[in-house]
């Protein structure tokens, strides 16, 4: 339709390509006309798959293209920087996969660019806030229907992952989900963070500390745990408890689950991967700012919460190296 919103996807690895094939399928009011990646043939690939998109080498072209009215951005995080900060520039909409950049100055200068703009143009992609079980989560500790909130418990395992996941990828690209299902259940930023490197899986590389417990110390002084487990050999499974003062929740125990009882047993399948568990929620992610980048703004995430998230991923990594408890360093809010 003539008045869709009109994208660009910059990346199209496996995210980008899940994004702009479900931005030209399932989402409704958009189109992707602009296709982007630093490797001309799988560009090619994804836009022959796209209806009325076309390849653009140059990202900064891309963004301001005369079709582009908003941009995904999908690309390795080293090109965030520059590539959000065009957006900004050219004032247009842009969802930014994790992480905004990878540093905690850069992300700053964006956090701060933004301010001086005035409008929030700036979304990041995580999608499990999308997800019905954490809003309703969410919601539940929001009317108090837990009492206080004490203690988080969150458990995320992959079955397996490429062998460049060490432990401090795994702290940036794994745990930095579970970086913004705190704040974002219990509205409150993390002030420290600890990480216990147990026993490592015999399936992990020569050095790699997985599994990992990261601990996280709150303002409020509520504590959250995170099993961090990225080579299970089993599935995907991403479990979130929250205990408070009158009761406690959990969410995650695989609502799609197919009860079956064959051979004298009960059971079911485990979701293989974070697109079966969590494609309901990049839909409604997608959609919900495709809508509101029509009117020019954004509905999720911000700049400030992919600055927070950066922060403490820093913390955690110093935590990773130095084995002791860091204290998350943050700038005020502009
Ligand atoms: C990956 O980048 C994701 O975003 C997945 O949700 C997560 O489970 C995985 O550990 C990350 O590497």
């Amino acid at each position: 339709m003539s008045d869709d919103l009109r994208v660009a996807v910059l990346g199209v690895g496996m995210m980008g390509s899940f994004h702009a094939s479900t931005l030209s399928t399932a989402v409704k009011g958009a189109t992707v006309t602009v296709i982007n990646d630093f490797s001309a043939g799988t560009a090619a690939k994804v836009s022959a798959g796209i209806p009325g998109s076309r390849v653009v080498a140059d990202p900064f072209e891309a963004i301001n293209a005369d079709d582009v009215d908003a941009v995904v951005i999908a690309t390795p995080g080293a090109a965030h920087e520059e590539q959000v900060l065009a957006c900004l520039e050219r004032g247009i909409p842009v969802l930014c996969e994790k992480p905004l950049t990878t540093g905690i100055d850069t992300a700053y200068r964006i956090v701060q660019r933004e301010a001086e703009l005035g409008r929030q143009l700036i979304q990041l992609g995580f999608m499990r806030r999308f997800d019905t079980e954490y809003a309703e989560l969410r919601a539940l500790i929001a009317d108090g229907g837990l009492g206080a909130p004490l203690m988080v418990h969150c458990t995320h395992r992959n079955p397996d992952v490429p062998p460049h996941f060490n432990s401090e990828f795994m702290i940036r690209d794994s745990v930095v989900h579970e970086v913004d299902v705190v704040r974002f259940l219990l509205d409150t930023e993390i002030t420290a963070i600890t990480v216990h490197k147990g026993l490592a899986t015999s399936r992990a590389p020569e050095g790699v500390n997985d599994p990992m417990l990261v601990v996280f110390e709150t303002s409020t002084g509520a504590v959250a745990t995170d099993e961090i487990y990225v080579r299970t050999g089993v599935a995907y499974e991403v479990r979130t408890e929250v205990v408070g003062e009158t009761g406690s929740a959990l969410i995650g125990l695989d609502q799609n689950l197919v009860r079956t009882t064959t051979d004298g047993r009960w059971g079911g399948t485990l979701t293989p991967g974070f697109v079966q568990r969590f494609g309901a929620a990049y839909h409604a992610e997608l959609q919900r700012w495709v809508n509101a980048a029509r009117n020019g703004t954004i509905d999720g995430p911000g700049a400030w919460d992919g600055y927070a998230a950066v922060a403490v991923c820093e913390a955690g990594v110093e935590a990773v190296r130095t084995g002791q408890r860091v204290e998350v360093r943050m700038s005020p809010r502009p």
